[in-house]
């Protein structure tokens, strides 16, 4: 079975503590947006992300038309809805057993909770998106009837151990993942709730899965807000020529981190604007692109791109978290620097400064090896670091980006074809990129021409 999810929302964790309790397993994808609402704020600060470019490329409106999470696809059946998935997974797994007993009455009991639990999460949802994620004053109509909800909770709780009969069941554990959510908004239980305070200390410790998922969950939104607020008090400045492929890879980055109050400092290499005295006082390797950030000042485009991907904290998959995948996305970017560049700037330097069109035989065939290579990683994954779009991917697409300015036949190189032509759908601006160094390059071979 597959479940796209998330780990934040309640409804996925709810999910996620249920196949706990039924010893179910999934093939886990996990989605970071869904909701319209989020999806608009998602997008101005964090959705042009890597991975956001890369879930919505999973398109969940094709497995899910309603969007939302977690949906669950069992064979043929997918369902989307949190109570729906719940439910269909109890009465598929635990038929007859005590999450969802076949008794009538109870049923409708757990019935009753679980459509209560729907309004409750929707007036928390109503509340706290605004206040959390957009950081907008809180709404204190929507705020009374998330507590009027609250409210008839507590009422209903009054002398009972669980939500719907005598012991554990869906409705339990439904309504607590939500109760759990209250915590983000400082809406403490104690002593204003005891009823449902009591109640979810009890039903807590029928999840042994429960804590964990929540922690996660908070590390998770914690990260999420402290890359919000980063992104929406970023300054930066970054000096960087077109023309430069390392430019080109982390102009491409940015773009599809939507870090986008950026200043970008256009140098002209060939006036030898790089070697003002004021350029060398910052770099005094004087090379584009070079990223100046408060205090900090870096140069060598993938070691930016490190940075900002630990700084901005760029989820999984685009800056893996694991060790191994971590170093082979990392052994890609070495090789882009240390070798696929270097083969590049052999072959060609010679041409683009002299305009004469042979090259010279020995670099032809290094750069041909070294390309043969580049397709041998690329026949192993979807990606050049495996099946997924990765930091490495921008550094390298930015390298190769020269070969299409000077026109090299890469038609025998499949996988690199390939692979160029997912880069240019996946990678937000590529092609607006290309445009504009294409459009850049004949003026650029026009001025080095008068410079020699
Ligand atoms: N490995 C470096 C290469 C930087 C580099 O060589 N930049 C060139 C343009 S592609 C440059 O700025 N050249 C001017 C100079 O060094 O004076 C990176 O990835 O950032």
């Amino acid at each position: 079975m597959d479940l796209y999810y998330h780990i934040i929302p309640p409804p996925s964790r709810a999910v996620l503590v249920l196949a706990d309790l039924l010893n179910l397993e999934f093939n886990l994808t996990s989605i970071d947006t869904r909701d319209e609402q989020e999806l608009a704020v998602l997008t101005k600060v964090t959705s042009s992300c890597v991975i956001q470019r890369l879930l919505r490329s999973l398109s969940t409106t094709q497995v899910n038309p309603l969007q939302s999470l977690p949906t669950l696809i069992d064979g043929d059946i997918v369902v989307g809805e949190p109570h729906a998935v719940l439910l269909h997974l109890t009465i598929r797994f635990d038929s007859g057993g005590t999450l969802y007993p076949a008794e009538l009455r109870v049923r409708s009991s757990i019935h009753q909770c679980l459509f209560f639990d729907t309004n409750l999460y929707k007036c928390f949802v109503a509340y706290a998106m605004p206040v959390v994620i957009k950081r907008l004053a809180p709404d204190q109509e929507l705020f009374e009837k998330l507590l009027a909800c609250l409210a008839g909770l507590e009422g209903y709780l009054e002398g009972r151990e669980y939500a719907a009969c005598d012991h554990f069941t869906l409705a339990d554990l439904c309504l607590a993942h939500t109760i759990s959510a209250l915590d983000v908004i400082k809406v403490l239980l104690d002593p204003k709730y005891p009823n449902v305070a009591r109640w979810f200390e009890k039903v807590r410790g029928e999840m042994p899965k429960f804590d964990e998922l929540q922690g996660r969950a908070e590390e998770a939104l914690r990260a999420f807000l402290a890359r919000q607020i980063q992104y929406t008090e970023r300054k930066m400045d970054i000096y960087y020529n077109i023309i430069s492929p390392p430019s080109r890879a982390l102009a491409l980055l940015m773009s599809n981190l939507g870090l986008l109050s950026v200043s970008w400092k256009s140098l002209d290499l060939l006036a030898g604007e790089q070697l003002a005295p004021e350029f060398v006082a910052i770099n005094p390797q004087h090379c584009v692109p070079t990223l100046v950030d408060g205090d900090v000042v870096l140069w060598e485009s993938n070691a930016i791109m490190v940075y900002l991907a630990e700084k901005y904290q760029i989820p999984e998959p685009g800056y893996p978290r694991d060790p191994v995948r971590r170093a082979l996305m990392l052994q890609r970017m070495f090789f882009d620097v240390g070798t696929l560049h270097k083969a590049i700037t052999e072959c060609y330097s010679h041409q683009v400064v002299t305009g004469k069109q042979e090259k010279g035989e020995t670099a032809a065939k290094k750069l041909d090896e070294v390309l043969k290579l580049l397709d041998g990683f690329l026949a192993k994954g979807k990606y050049v670091a495996g099946d997924t779009l990765t930091l490495a991917d921008f550094s390298i697409a930015g390298t190769m980006s020269i070969l299409t300015l000077v026109e090299h036949d890469l038609s025998s190189y499949e996988q690199i074809s390939r692979w160029q032509n997912l880069c240019s759908e996946k990678m937000s601006g590529y092609g607006g990129l290309m445009d504009e160094a294409k459009a850049e390059w004949p003026k650029f071979l026009e001025n080095l021409k008068k410079k020699l």
